[in-house]
């Protein structure tokens, strides 16, 4: 079983990498440590996520102890909303090469369609709580983005929370140099996401999975929610093959060809959840386990309006 999913520009991304969306700086450090000791080489991180610094330390502190090369990891982070004007997006990708510690970066997204009105607060509102957009469009973005490629910036570019239409009207765009290498949505058991997965291969985008395991530290989880790490189901897969459900849940995607970026910031977590290449989900296991899906999103865009909401729900 390959543990790489190969991009379209023939580049290797490991299949399993850490998240570190709401892994706090005083944490996130040891746990992007503990991931690289593990035998994690891909890590996702994003400007909005507030640690970069932090995990650009751990970096540095494992290549500067020949634990690892830079060559061997493969470090995403993502382009936030407030910086899709054209001007704005060099500057960006540099704050954010600055605060990893690297001169290059082996993806950078565009972290959600919509741009958001430029400025400091990462999610602007006016005086009515509502989220103020911005002027850019995606397309506009992503020949910035394109600019990144050429200037070695960056080694490839991708997207991030595109339902199809948009990924159809990015490929399309008259001139586009480089396609997206991949698309990050929120992808589990309870949100398979089978249309947008098959439409991404079709076009030779790859799919990253985000919070598999149903993201159980959202603060604004409702007691009504279902939980993915309680699933009873899921647990008697679990229970057969001697491993845990959260094995399970990240095997899943494995199977599906698709890259999976499991977030914990504790490091025996860090360590199981790397250890799912040992084992193999059935193909009857793997068609119960889609038949959970219910269209259930652990991040449902609450901090957006509803006039923004269909441009950040990716199906
Ligand atoms: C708001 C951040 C979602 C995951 O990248």
């Amino acid at each position: 079983m390959a543990t790489f999913v190969e991009l379209n520009t023939k580049a290797k991304m490991p299949i399993v990498g850490l998240g570190t969306w709401k892994s706090s700086p005083g944490k996130v450090k040891e746990a992007v440590k503990a991931a690289i000791d593990a035998g994690y080489r891909h890590l996702d991180c994003a400007f909005m996520y507030q640690n970069e610094r932090e995990v650009g330390e751990a970096i540095q502190e494992k290549i500067q102890e020949k634990a690892v090369k830079r060559e061997d990891l493969f470090i995403v982070s993502k382009l936030w909303p407030t910086f899709f004007e054209r001007s704005l997006v060099k500057e960006a990708c540099q704050k954010t090469l600055k605060d990893l510690k690297l001169d290059y970066l082996d993806i950078y997204l565009i972290h959600w369609p919509q741009a958001f009105q430029p400025g400091k607060d990462l999610f602007p509102r006016d005086d009515s709580g509502n989220l103020i957009p911005g002027k850019a469009t995606f397309l506009e973005t992503w020949e910035a983005m394109e600019e990144l490629v050429d200037q070695g910036l960056v080694k490839a570019i991708g997207i991030s929370n595109f339902n199809h239409f948009q990924i159809e009207k990015l490929l399309n765009k008259p001139g586009l140099k480089y396609k997206p290498v991949t698309n990050q949505v929120e992808c589990h058991p309870y949100l398979t996401q089978e249309k947008l997965i098959q439409y991404c291969h079709l076009k030779g985008i790859t799919v990253t999975a985000y919070s598999p395991l149903g993201c159980p530290d959202r603060p604004w989880a409702k007691p009504e929610d279902p939980s993915l790490l309680d699933d009873p189901k899921i647990k008697e897969i679990a229970l057969k093959h001697k491993k845990t459900t959260a094995q399970v849940l990240i095997r899943f995607h494995i199977q599906r060809n698709v890259a999976v970026i499991p977030k914990s910031v504790t490091p025996a977590r860090i360590v199981e959840n790397f250890q799912v290449f040992d084992f193999k989900l059935s193909d009857e296991e793997m068609e119960t386990i889609l038949s959970f899906n219910r269209n259930w999103r652990a991040l449902l865009p609450q901090f957006v309006n509803e006039s923004l909401s269909t441009n950040l729900v990716a199906n």
